[in-house]
């Protein structure tokens, strides 16, 4: 061995090894959202959640998928996603899908101008007929994934992702391509209807018959007691005067309390699973029940578990989500004011 390769072979090792560390640890969750953007506040702060994450290259957003068949939904995503600096990633909408009733809370922050007529909150999207059919773009997206690498967070009705597997090669895409599919559904303390479930209740029933992978559920209880503290809402967007999420929440809420966040817990947990923040039921299977509900049944072999609530957790999560979700966007928040887009 020469001099020269003996003084720097190790030097060299530990530099690999180190680099190679830093690229495993490194490696962002590759996600897709399925949200119902519109009927609830709390799809928007979860989806302020993923930006922060992603600030943190914990994250990488594939792509948004829309269960709530209305015109202002991608536009109000759109804007969502050019507000933290991400303009393009991609949205995709349902066709035929439920609730297509307009939304306060999408149409406020898509159709608000400023004092010159510039739009507060540019986007891409106008329109939801603009952007692509939600199973054609789910299609595209994960064709484009190496195996086994993509998680889904469902946070609204399972219309998407129930025809994405209805059939044999949507199924198998589904198999190859993704790791894990959270659920905000079903309600695992009381036999009650959950509004995820009941919506579409024939495509939740497809979903649990065909989806391929392990499942793993937030259920009504957990975001019911991990609320979003309105305080945070008055307290911590100091550093801007226009924010589309907190006009959404102001909007959808319409008083100043506390806000259950159903939607965040399901994403928090589909980003970071190896935290703790929960407990998991046994392996299991659930199906639509009498009326609606989930029943759940234990089974080794069963690809689905739920999330328990920790009590100590609680403050914890409400705290950590509200940080996150009220953090600023890695450049300038993109408003009309910010003059980055001219309209
Ligand atoms: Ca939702």
């Amino acid at each position: 061995m020469d001099k020269l390769y003996s003084r720097f072979c190790p030097a060299i090792l530990l530099g690999l090894l180190f680099t190679g560390m830093q690229a495993s640890a490194a490696e962002p969750v590759r996600l897709i959202l399925d949200t119902d953007m519109g009927n609830d506040c709390d799809d928007a702060l979860a989806l302020a959640m993923i930006h922060a994450l992603e600030n943190r290259n914990e994250v990488h957003l594939l792509a948004v998928t829309i269960t709530k068949d209305n015109r202002d939904a991608a536009p109000f995503v759109d804007l969502v996603n050019h507000f933290y600096g991400r303009p393009d990633v991609p949205i995709g909408v349902v066709h035929d899908g439920k609730t297509p009733k307009d939304a306060p809370m999408l149409k406020v922050p898509v159709e608000r101008r400023d004092a010159h007529g510039n739009f507060v909150y540019p986007r891409r999207l106008h329109d939801g007929s603009q952007a692509p059919e939600a199973v054609e773009l789910l299609t595209r997206i994960l064709s484009q994934q190496p195996d086994g690498s993509v998680t889904i967070a469902q946070i609204g009705f399972s219309t998407n992702l129930a025809r994405l597997v209805a059939t044999p090669p949507g199924r198998l895409l589904a198999a190859q391509k993704v790791k894990a599919l959270y659920l905000m559904a079903g309600n695992f303390q009381k036999s009650q209807p959950e509004y995820n479930v009941f919506t579409d209740a024939p495509a939740f029933h497809d979903l649990m018959k065909n989806w391929p992978t392990p499942i793993i559920f937030s259920g009504f209880e957990i975001g019911l007691v991990i609320t979003y503290p309105m305080e945070s809402i008055e307290k911590d967007f100091a550093w801007t005067t226009d924010h589309p999420v907190v006009e959404a929440y102001k909007v959808y809420v319409g008083k100043p309390e506390d806000h259950p966040n159903w939607d965040s817990t399901a994403v928090l947990e589909a980003i970071r699973p190896d935290r703790g923040y929960f407990d998991f039921s046994p392996a299991g299977n659930v199906e639509l029940g009498e009326k609606d509900t989930t029943t759940f049944t234990p089974d080794a072999n069963g690809k689905c578990r739920y999330l328990i609530l920790k009590p100590g957790q609680v403050s914890r999560l409400r705290e950590l989500i509200a940080l996150l979700v009220s953090e600023p966007p890695q450049k300038a928040p993109l408003t009309a004011g910010s003059q980055r887009l001219a309209f």
